[in-house]
This record gives C-alpha cells, sequence and structure tokens, in this order.
C-alpha cells in the first residue's frame, strides 16, 4: 500500500537512501530492543506517518521500549537514543560536521561535503562560521533597524488588537537573512518578497511533503517546488557574479566564502543552506521567545531589569550582547522548551557500543533530541518555561552538550541568537507582552519546530 514512502519519507529516507549507496545494506537483528517492522518492505513508515511526525513517533517508541530503542526504517535497522546519559556516551565533541546542515543537504540532494577529505570539510565548516561571524557584526545596525521598525508599528497598535508572531517575525527573520547572507540587493521589498515566496515553497515541502509522501504523489506541487528551487539558485548565482571579486560596504556572508577557495557549486550550497535554515531558524526562535515571554510576566521583568541595567537607555551593541546572560538563558530555554530542532542523525561508523548495548557498524543512529529535552529526570518540571533553571552549570553543560550549542553551535543558531536578543532588547524595554487568554498553541514537528498554527500575543506600552 505504501510502496510510494520509500521514495517520499522525510529527510531520513534521503539520508538512508545516502547512506545505502554508500554502505551495502546489512540487515542485521540486533540486542536492542524495539519495534516490529508493521510492513515488509516499508518497515515501520506507515507507524511514523500514523503519529503525525518522526518526534512524536520517537516519543512514543521510547516510553515503550526505554532510551535506546530500534525501529525499522523500510529494511533496515534504526537506532534511536532517548536519554542523556546514553548521548553522552555517543556524542563525539570532535566530530566537525553539523547534523542539522548534513539533513538539511541531504534534503537538497546536495552532493559535496558528503565525501571529500576531512581538511577539505574543516576549512568549508571554518569560512562557513567566519562568514557567519563577519556578517553578523558588519551589519548589525540592520537588524537593529529593523527591530525597531517592528516595534513602533506594535507601539501603534490598541491594546486590544491581536498581533500575529509567525508572520510578523517570518518577515524580520528573512529581510535580516537575506541582507546578512547577500547584502543591499535584498534592501528592495520586492526581492525580498520573490525570496520569500521561493523559501515558503521549498520550505513547506521540506518540512512535510517529503513526510507524508504526498509531494511525490503530486506531480503539480512537485514542479513547484523544483521551480522555486532553481528560482532561488538563480537568484544566488546572481548575487556570487555581482559580488566576485568587489568590495562593499557591508560585508555579507557571501563574500567570505567568494573569497574563500571553494567551487562555485559550493558557494551556491552554502548560500542556499544558510539563506535557508538561517531564516527558518531565526523566525522560530522569535516568535517561540515572544510567545513564552507573553505567558510569564516574572521572565519579563527579569528580563526587563537585565536589559536596564546593561544597556541603560541605549540601543543595543554587539559587545553588550555578551553581558546579557538572563537573556541568554531565556533563549536556551526558549531551544529547550519549544524543541527547535527536535531530531538529529547520524551514521555509526565503527561498531559502537552504548550501556551495554552493542550498535553494528553502519547502522543509522537517531538523537532524539526532542524526547531529552522533555525527559523530567534530566530537566525537572520538562513543562515549565524557566529560564532559571540554566543558573545551574550542569544544565547549561546538557544543553550544550546536545549539540544545540556551545562548541558545536550550529552557526545559523548564532545568527538567531543574535537576532532574538536584538528583538527582545528593543520590544521588552518599551512594551509588556501579553497572553491572549484561551489559545491552545501546538506544535507542529519537522526539521524546525514550529507553532501549528499563528499565534497571537498582544501589547501594552510601558510606562
Ligand atoms: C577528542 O579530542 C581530544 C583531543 O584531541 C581527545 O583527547 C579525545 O579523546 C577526543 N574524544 C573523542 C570522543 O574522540
Ligand atoms: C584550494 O583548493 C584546491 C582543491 O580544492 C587545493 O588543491 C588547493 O591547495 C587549495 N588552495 C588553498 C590555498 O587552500
Ligand atoms: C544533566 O543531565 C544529567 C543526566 O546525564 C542529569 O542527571 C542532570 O540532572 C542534568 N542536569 C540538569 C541541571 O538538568
Ligand atoms: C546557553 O546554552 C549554551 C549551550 O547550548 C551554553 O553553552 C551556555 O552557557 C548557556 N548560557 C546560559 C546563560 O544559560
Ligand atoms: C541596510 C544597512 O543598514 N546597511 C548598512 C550596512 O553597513 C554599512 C556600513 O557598515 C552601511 O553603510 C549600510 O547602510
Amino acid at each position: 500500500m505504501l510502496d510510494f514512502v520509500i521514495f517520499a519519507v522525510t529527510f531520513l529516507i534521503i539520508l538512508v537512501s545516502a547512506v545505502l549507496y554508500l554502505y551495502p545494506a546489512s540487515r542485521q537483528a540486533s540486542g536492542i530492543p524495539g519495534i516490529t517492522p508493521t510492513d515488509e518492505k516499508d518497515g515501520n513508515l506507515p507507524d511514523i506517518v500514523n503519529k503525525g511526525s518522526l518526534h512524536e513517533f520517537l516519543v512514543n517508541l521510547h516510553e515503550r521500549y526505554g532510551s535506546a530503542a530500534s525501529f525499522w526504517f523500510g529494511r533496515r535497522l534504526v537506532v534511536s537514543l532517548g536519554s542523556m546519559d546514553l548521548l553522552k556516551q555517543h556524542i563525539n565533541p570532535n566530530r566537525t560536521s553539523d547534523t542539522f546542515e548534513m539533513m538539511l543537504k541531504s534534503l537538497l540532494g546536495y552532493q559535496s561535503g558528503r565525501t571529500g577529505d576531512a581538511a577539505e570539510c574543516h576549512m568549508r565548516k571554518k569560512l562557513y562560521e567566519t562568514g557567519v561571524s563577519k556578517a553578523i557584526q558588519s551589519n548589525f545596525s540592520l537588524t537593529l533597524k529593523l527591530a525597531d521598525e517592528l516595534l513602533s508599528k506594535w507601539e501603534s497598535y490598541p491594546a486590544s488588537q491581536h498581533v500575529p508572531l509567525c508572520q510578523h517575525l517570518l518577515g524580520l527573520a528573512m529581510k535580516s537573512a537575506t541582507q546578512t547572507a547577500m547584502g543591499s540587493r535584498f534592501e528592495d521589498d520586492q526581492e525580498v518578497i520573490q525570496f520569500r515566496k521561493n523559501h515558503d515553497a521549498i520550505w513547506s515541502e521540506i518540512g512535510k511533503g517529503f513526510l507524508d509522501g504526498s509531494l511525490e504523489k503530486s506531480s503539480t506541487r512537485k514542479k513547484h517546488y523544483e521551480d522555486a528551487l532553481i528560482e532561488m539558485e538563480s537568484v544566488l548565482k546572481k548575487v556570487a557574479k555581482e559580488r566576485r571579486g568587489k568590495s562593499f560596504s557591508q560585508h555579507a556572508f557571501m563574500d567570505t566564502l567568494l573569497q574563500g577557495n571553494l567551487s562555485e557549486e559550493q558557494v551556491l550550497e552554502d548560500s542556499m543552506i544558510f539563506s535557508l535554515a538561517g531564516c527558518v531558524i531565526a523566525a522560530n526562535l522569535c516568535s517561540w521567545a515572544v510567545y513564552f515571554l507573553s505567558t510569564s510576566e516574572d521572565v519579563q521583568e527579569k528580563l526587563y531589569r537585565e536589559f536596564n541595567q546593561v544597556l541603560g537607555k541605549s540601543p543595543i551593541s554587539l559587545d553588550k550582547i555578551e553581558q546579557l546572560k538572563y537573556c541568554r538563558q531565556v533563549l536556551n530555554e526558549t531551544v529547550r522548551t519549544a524543541k527547535l530542532t527536535p531530531v538529529a542523525a547520524r551514521l555509526q561508523e565503527l561498531e559502537g557500543k552504548v550501556d551495554k548495548h552493542v550498535i553494528p557498524k553502519e547502522t543509522l543512529v537517531i538523537y532524539a533530541l526532542g524526547v531529552v529535552l522533555q525527559d523530567s529526570t534530566a530537566w525537572p518540571l520538562p513543562y515549565r518555561f524557566d529560564p532559571d533553571r540554566f543558573n545551574e552549570e550542569s544544565a547549561r553543560r546538557n544543553l550544550s552538550l546536545l549539540g544545540v550549542s556551545g562548541s558545536q553551535e550550529c552557526p545559523e543558531l548564532r545568527f538567531a541568537y543574535t537576532v532574538a536578543t536584538v528583538l527582545l532588547s528593543s520590544l521588552v524595554r518599551k512594551l509588556k507582552l501579553h497572553h491572549v487568554q484561551n489559545q491552545a498553541v501546538e506544535t507542529k514537528y519537522e526539521l524546525v519546530s514550529s507553532p501549528k498554527e499563528e499565534t497571537w500575543v498582544t501589547v501594552s506600552k510601558r510606562t
């Protein structure tokens, strides 16, 4: 019945096919407890589709089978790790590749970077990180301007007006990410609108169409997706051509790539990844942060006091961001509570062990980050939004271990933290954010978790 599924389900399918291609399938049984395949050919894929998302499937799997559990992805055995202790044993902090980036590249069908020698990968990763850092610095004032524009808009609203968070914050993230990535061309709103059209088309299929197989079944949707991808690539190529060998007052992310020792294809791929991921991660981090703040007056007050203490009446600057410790705790807790990136995956290259379990080589290992982030043994009262939990060094270490930040921090997340900090410093000093009564916010768990539907707050002026 679900014979199309093998081509259609999530990034994993593509990741798995890459794995199958690189490593001929080994269909080994394993001692790790887990669910038996419901379908000879598709394994447990129908169960994942039924649960609505891989994250929700994993929550159920770990409840039933414990923190190390296995399931069948097609004809392949997959092991999922769902506790802090097991992840601690498995995660190698020395790995340079970023799982999020790897998943996105697999989805887009990008080949380069999947192979190649370690030195080259390392060089490319360094260049990417440098590019993000330089671009954030060079036009910090841009993000500030965008945040202030949003503030003025919200200040003009009457107290009863419901503000659509996702819509406004996606707009902000989109403008900020495009100009950071590609420079002044995107000062033109028309360019941003065009970019957004393609971005939305690509992202909605990456999130959903791959998951339920509907993309493979609908040739019109598939064409729409592919056209958007081609259009986006052609814009990136055009920008690369414009900027190569020139210098601009505003140093964009792409300029760093162009100055590095990369092929044209690599420049295209890396700027695509940053534009796509930077935008989505920043937009959702901002939306969740503002939403969670609206539910807690205490946290808002504490944040307000920190902003006043560190910044006074001055606008925020890059060097002051370091001093905003509580703000970082708020953003860390936002990442945790929202389970911002719920799943990561790694290939087990050599046979390994976690606890008493042997993981055969060439097994796909899932890091069930969403499961771990809501585990009450690692995080007391896990569903509570409580930035104070990051007062403890061990909590900070636990989060950093999950690869969400720290030494493994993904560069797009660093960009998103900057945008969110600037935004909050503008909003929270001038406005109080209020929760809209009887609003049930549900989460859509895709590559990045987002609210299922538009989410609203109301605002009032601080006096
Ligand atoms: C990581 O690198 C350090 C220093 O190079 C080394 O001591 C350590 O064993 C490595 N850790 C793993 C898990 O490979
Ligand atoms: C640039 O890349 C090529 C191949 O990718 C390599 O042979 C060459 O050594 C690199 N040059 C520098 C300066 O890194
Ligand atoms: C960090 O994780 C460990 C499990 O490895 C847990 O025992 C500890 O309570 C966690 N610390 C905090 C503060 O959440
Ligand atoms: C925020 O989280 C990162 C790890 O994700 C950690 O390194 C950092 O210390 C945390 N900061 C605070 C203030 O909680
Ligand atoms: C849009 C924007 O703010 N661009 C600025 C980026 O930075 C340069 C100089 O650092 C300014 O000249 C631009 O106006």
